[in-house]
């Protein structure tokens, strides 16, 4: 008999076929309040879950007495209330590796749009405005040869040190509780203190995970030490940044701009400040968004639920103790 698996995510056929030639699949389009009484009445036999973008909460765990093993296609698990699946000895699977160096490419993105401001310059172009040579208004900020700081470095966060040291000539601070002798040794990245990160840097990237000690990690307080002429990038989540002192910070000109993909609330509310702040480059959260990645976390989510489930969590576990085996 194959075990039962509920998918919440709609994936791609040949994945699909993977995982039906394993388990017994039950699928659905997201959780939504039409599909939710199936969903929770889907996981009443479920040994495993695999899917990504909703919170999974006790309530359905409450619904699983057989689950074993959650699969998330991402790498971020803020959406799990991690010391509770344990406790219920239910095993974490996340995608950390496959998505790292888009994601770098995404936050790197952010550095140079923001800058160099670039979605301003080609809306001027694209509305006709591009009537005279540019003059100062329309200049921007080097990134080469600048200081960027990191907050968090981790896989990401050296996929970011590396592309500004060795693409950009960047001086590479970081900000971490333990030490990252690699970004260190490669990049001649410098592990220093939050305030003296924020003072120096010309970049603030947060690449830090979403844990209850990380929310609202950036405030009004960090901001004002920030140089006025810093940049706030964030690729990781959005509540890490206390979103209303961000929208003070640059609508005050304490920084001069930020680029942000990830937001307190997503999709981003239309009458946020932030989608019409000129300082501002904002993207839907496509940090990972690229056909590649994202069907590379699928396959690595696939293969970690089919490892969870035959007993075997040494790669892509968050709790590997959460079965004694
Ligand atoms: C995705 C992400 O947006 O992996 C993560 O943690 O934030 C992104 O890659 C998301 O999880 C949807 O799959």
């Amino acid at each position: 008999m194959k075990p039962n698996v509920v998918l919440y995510k709609k994936i791609p056929a040949d994945q699909l076929e993977r995982l039906q030639s394993h388990f017994n699949v039950a699928f659905f389009e997201g959780i939504t309040d039409d599909n939710r009484a199936d969903f929770i009445g889907a996981l009443s036999n479920a040994e495993g879950l695999i899917g990504a973008s909703c919170p999974i909460t006790a309530d359905y765990l409450d619904a699983a007495p057989a689950l074993r093993a959650i699969s998330t296609i991402s790498v971020g698990v803020d959406q799990f209330n991690v010391p509770d699946l344990t406790s219920r000895k239910i095993n974490l699977m996340h995608t950390p590796s496959v998505l790292t160096e888009t994601t770098a490419d995404t936050i790197f993105t952010l550095v140079l749009n923001s800058a160099r401001r670039v979605i301003e310059m080609a809306e001027m172009v694209k509305e006709g405005r591009w009537t005279r040579s540019i003059g100062v208004d329309c200049y921007g900020t080097d990134v080469n040869g600048k200081t960027i700081g990191i907050l968090g470095m981790g896989r990401i966060g050296y996929a970011v040190a590396k592309r500004a040291y060795a693409g950009f000539g960047m001086s590479v601070l970081y900000y971490n509780d333990i030490p990252n002798p690699m970004a260190e040794q490669d990049f001649k990245a410098r592990r220093c203190e939050l305030d003296e990160l924020l003072a120096q840097s010309d970049f603030v990237c947060v690449v830090l995970p979403l844990l209850p000690e990380t929310e609202k990690f950036i405030g009004k307080t960090q901001l004002q030490k920030m140089k006025p002429s810093a940049f706030l990038i964030n690729g990781s989540r959005g509540k890490i940044v206390d979103e209303a002192a961000l929208i003070e910070a640059l609508q005050q000109g304490v920084i001069r701009g930020a680029g942000l993909d990830v937001f307190e609330k997503e999709p981003l509310p239309a009458d946020s400040p932030l989608v019409s702040l000129p300082n501002v480059v904002a993207l839907p959260h496509i940090g990972s968004a690229t056909h590649e990645t994202r069907y590379a976390m699928v396959r690595c989510a696939v293969d970690n639920l089919i490892s969870a489930l035959n007993n075997d969590v040494s790669v892509n576990c968050v709790n590997p103790k959460a079965r004694q085996r």
